[in-house]
């Protein structure tokens, strides 16, 4: 049994994407990141970063119980505990690797600091809007460059590297507008392929679970966002 530490985020989503498309039991705990749990125990206990997701896999390496944090962390964990999902010559492993960096290195933080800018920065931020919104074209441009002549984005068949792209990849129109989808056609064949997956919709459904548990947007402490986002009280400026 795994139990999974996640909240209604894309990073969270990757692991519910991946414990199902696994077929591996878990129990997910909610951990309301809008008000402050993940800085409290259990979290900071089992990820000394404060963030989710975390596993914790009770019958791990050894037939001991294992944690792991780091979302793409967690999805190399899962694919090697289960011999899925990724591919096993090491070759093949090393490529799928490097584009599992990109999206851990790239496409997640400057789509991150496009949301924060975009979402909850004050008014007066052209020069960091304008900035993510390049910086989140350009890896797009890398990842449809790299979809040409073939389906998936780490190596010849699905993997956790599609899975860990496409939570962040599937709501940027939110962020870039509709006519994004004509501008990237391989990136928008590749969404939809992903989202029709069985265990995507399973995925999806136990993230809405998830989200019923936590604080709502309109209910958040600005104190508690503040803390949140390194703010106000909480800049370390
Ligand atoms: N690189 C980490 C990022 C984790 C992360 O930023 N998690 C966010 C939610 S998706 C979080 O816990 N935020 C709470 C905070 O920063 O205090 C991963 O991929 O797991």
């Amino acid at each position: 049994m795994i139990t999974l530490y996640a909240a209604d985020t894309a990073n969270s989503s990757k692991v519910l994407i991946a414990l199902e498309e696994l077929g591996l039991s878990y129990q997910a705990i909610p951990i309301d990141i809008l008000s402050g749990e993940q800085f409290e125990q259990p979290l900071t206990e089992l990820n000394p970063n404060s963030k989710i997701p975390v596993i914790v896999d009770i019958d791990g390496p050894d037939g001991r119980s294992h944690t792991v944090f780091e979302s793409g962390a967690i999805l190399l964990y899962l694919a090697d505990k289960t011999g899925q999902l990724m591919p096993t010559g090491p070759a093949e492993r090393s490529e799928a690797i490097q584009w599992l960096m990109v999206q851990m290195s790239t496409v997640g933080p400057m789509m991150g600091q496009l949301i924060h800018f975009a979402r909850f920065a004050p008014p007066g931020n052209d020069y960091a809007l304008s900035r993510y919104r390049s910086q989140v074209r350009r890896v797009l441009d890398v990842l449809e460059h790299r979809l040409v002549g073939r389906d998936w984005i780490g190596t010849a068949d699905y993997s956790v590297v599609d899975i860990a792209n496409f939570p962040w990849v599937r709501p940027i129109k939110m962020f870039l507008g509709d006519e994004i989808e004509a501008a990237y056609p391989r990136l928008t064949e590749w969404t939809a392929r992903i989202a029709a997956r069985p265990a995507v919709s399973r995925a999806d459904e136990a993230k809405a679970i998830l989200a019923a548990g936590l604080t709502k947007p309109d209910e958040i402490d600005p104190d508690k966002v503040d803390r949140l986002l390194g703010r106000g009280a909480y800049s370390r400026d």
